[in-house]
């Protein structure tokens, strides 16, 4: 094991979402959101479940905090609700000081306990109002200007303290599972829809970031960057149709939006597909787009090999698979059927990023859901193996990444400091590292808690 440690401002803890833990839909002036209306929907959701009640963090954010504490982390990843903060979400509607408030006391509190705040602003929960009016991400003159505006109000009432800001939270779901498969909010499907919203993703968080960099940068001193996500794709073998398909399935994941953000334009794999359904950026736009992410932020949780073939636009006409040639599974299954535990595709994804972008990276989430958690008894749920086997994996090629490999990475938050509202999966996948009884909402610290912060105790220089 390496005996080398991370730089002693590394920056750790946990990560949450809003309508993942809050609920308390109603209070305060808050209004829906697409993921209220979403899951409210018949069909939707596993077992029709809904952020209704969540892990009650609007109520209980003082306890989380206090749990943040004890389980020794210096950072606290976390997103605001935008229609507590502007319930009908734009420019020209009122502007709720009671959401602007619960933040505000949340945000103070985490500084005084010296966690420091990293917001992302949009982690998918759009006001309603802003769906039914103009169609949400679909229209582009009007998001991008009250998405702006929404931003502005948080830079100037939030940060004096906070420093730290995500722009978006995974455009790909935003775009793919909102407006393609529909499997997310607001449930559209189709392959034209997707590629206006991730256009318009960009264009909203490159208008954002100008504006912060133009009137609050010098002033607050903060950093401000976008969070994408991708599972590590790595060819099923080294035959060279799979090679090449697997950098085209990495190109339809995270080139779309890493590519015209770092680099200025869309990668040609995508062009050559997608031909006149991808949205063109217009020369002043591009100025604003091209470098406007202070950082990498990146959410991994897997790897999937990938094979040439399929008829799959979304994914690049690639196939995705966890078993090897040999037969042999990549790593242990998660509850979700999408997660397998292979750590060596994490090492090789944060090399991949620093070679190709350059950018100092910020590593937003990442995290596994025992198998059948939902199941067992509370005194084998907290004896979480496979969570601590991942956990110990992971934070290992993220250390031999930095130290060995030479890779900028600059904070890790695991996903999540509580078991949440799972989206689409309802409330079985349990991500957690607090078990979450959602009867009384006693939270019962796993035993990944203490070796985690034990992990970073040990591999952060202490000066
Ligand atoms: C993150 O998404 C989210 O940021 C977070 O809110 C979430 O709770 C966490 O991961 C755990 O899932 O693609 O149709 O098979 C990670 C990306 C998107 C991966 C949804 C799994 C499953 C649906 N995830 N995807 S599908």
């Amino acid at each position: 094991m390496s005996t080398q440690k991370l730089p002693n401002d590394f920056v750790w803890g946990y990560a949450t979402a809003s309508y993942q833990i809050e609920g308390s839909p109603d209070a305060d002036g808050r209004l829906p959101s697409i993921w209220d209306t979403f899951s409210h929907t018949a069909g939707t959701t596993k077992g029709g479940d809904n952020g209704d009640v969540a892990t009650d963090s609007y109520k209980r954010w003082k306890e989380n905090v206090a749990l943040l504490k004890q389980y020794g982390v210096n950072a606290y990843r976390f997103s605001f609700s935008w229609s507590r903060i502007i319930p009908l979400g734009g420019r020209n509607d009122p502007v709720n000081e009671a959401g602007i408030k619960h933040y505000r006391a949340l945000i103070e509190e985490l500084v005084s306990n010296g966690i420091t705040p990293f917001v992302t602003l949009y982690h998918w929960d759009l006001p309603q109002g802003l769906q039914d009016r103009y169609g949400g991400w679909l229209n582009k003159e009007e998001i991008v200007q009250d998405y702006v505006h929404y931003a502005k109000l948080c830079f100037t009432r939030y940060g004096d303290l906070v420093k730290n800001w995500i722009t978006h939270n995974e455009p790909w779901c935003v775009s793919v599972l909102g407006h393609a498969t529909g499997v997310f909010a607001p449930g559209h499907k189709g392959n034209k829809e997707h590629w206006i919203v991730g256009h318009n993703l960009i264009l909203a968080h490159a208008y954002a970031v100008k504006l912060y960099r133009d009137e609050f940068k010098a002033s607050q001193g903060g950093r401000i960057g976008i969070t994408l996500d991708l599972h590590w794709q790595e060819p099923w073998d080294d035959s060279p149709a799979n090679v090449k398909a697997a950098q085209r399935g990495i190109d339809f994941k995270l080139g779309r939006f890493a590519d015209p953000i770092y680099k200025g334009y869309y990668p040609e794999t995508i062009k050559s597909i997608v031909g006149d359904r991808l949205p063109e950026f217009t020369k002043e736009e591009l100025v604003v787009v091209k470098g406007s992410s202070d950082f990498f932020g990146l959410n991994t949780y897997t790897t999937q090999l990938v094979k040439e073939g399929g008829d799959s636009e979304i994914q690049g006409n690639v196939k995705y698979t966890f078993t090897r040639p040999d037969g042999t599974q990549l790593g242990t299954q998660a509850h979700v059927p999408w997660l397998q535990t292979y750590a060596p595709g994490f090492r090789s994804l944060l090399n991949y990023l620093w070679k190709t972008y350059n950018m100092p990276i910020y590593v937003t989430e990442n995290g596994f859901p025992v198998k059948d958690e939902h199941i067992l008894p509370l005194e084998q749920v907290v004896h979480d193996t496979d969570r601590i086997e991942y956990y110990d994996r992971y934070l290992n090629a993220l250390l031999q990444a930095a130290t060995e490999d030479g890779v900028p990475v600059k904070s890790y938050f695991a996903w999540s400091l509580l078991d949440n509202f799972e989206w689409a999966d309802g409330y079985e996948p349990r991500f957690g590292v607090t078990h979450v009884d959602y009867k009384t909402q006693k939270r019962t610290p796993k035993e990944s808690v203490e070796v985690v912060k034990r992990w970073f105790t040990e591999h952060i220089a202490s000066s």
